[in-house]
């Protein structure tokens, strides 16, 4: 297990072996069967290319008016909670006593990106965002805290976790592409990304 900082940014390589990666998979089966991924429009018009769904007390949600929380899934049930396995890996790596109020996730299939964005529908910049990647490798873009400018790439690898605190908390990042079936963790390849946020 390496631990890397690039612009901020914390990056555990390697945080979680094949068995916390498997059990974390079977802890979210149940999530994304309570919670179906769905796939939310931009406010300019068109559909982000991942696939998602949340967990917790809030889950992040897109249409054409605007980015924002919902405290239920867009077919109307509330979110399921966030799994015990994975609220232990934030309280790790944080050493916060709040928790997150909400665990979004991100499916990405082979043709999913993410483009360069800020995480600020958040209330208290000063809460971290925590980053769980599971499955293909994801080409992850660390930029600068507003538009423009030189970025820096990362392969993230399944098991590897980003902390998003301080300087790192308003810097822009996205995912370039992933290496489609580069993994074996999920039986029809992608990648699943967790960011854990406090919402409040
Ligand atoms: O998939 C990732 O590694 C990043 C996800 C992300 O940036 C986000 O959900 O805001």
């Amino acid at each position: 297990m390496a631990k890397l900082r690039i612009r901020g940014f914390e990056i555990h390589k390697g945080y979680l072996d094949l068995t916390a990666q498997r059990a974390l998979i079977d802890a979210l089966r149940p999530v994304l069967k309570a919670a179906p991924l769905f796939s939310p429009s931009v406010p300019g018009g068109g559909q982000m290319s991942v696939r998602m769904t949340s967990s917790g007390q809030f889950g992040w949600y897109s249409d054409a008016s605007g980015y924002r929380y919902a405290d239920s899934h867009p077919k109307g049930q509330a979110w399921p909670e966030i799994p015990d396995q994975v609220l232990s890996i934030w309280r790790q790596l944080t050493g916060l006593d709040r928790q997150p109020e909400c665990c979004l996730l991100n499916y990405y299939g082979q043709d999913a990106k993410m483009g360069l964005h800020q995480d600020k529908d958040e209330a208290d910049f000063s809460y971290p965002v925590v980053s769980i990647s599971l499955g293909d490798d994801g080409l992850y873009r660390m930029g600068n805290q507003s538009r423009g400018g030189k970025t820096e790439s990362i392969w993230l690898n399944s098991g590897d976790v980003v902390v998003m605190g301080g300087e790192a908390r308003l810097t822009y990042h996205g995912v370039d592409r992933i290496r489609y079936k580069s993994s074996r963790l999920l039986p029809k390849g992608g990648r699943i990304n967790l960011t854990l946020r406090v919402v409040t």
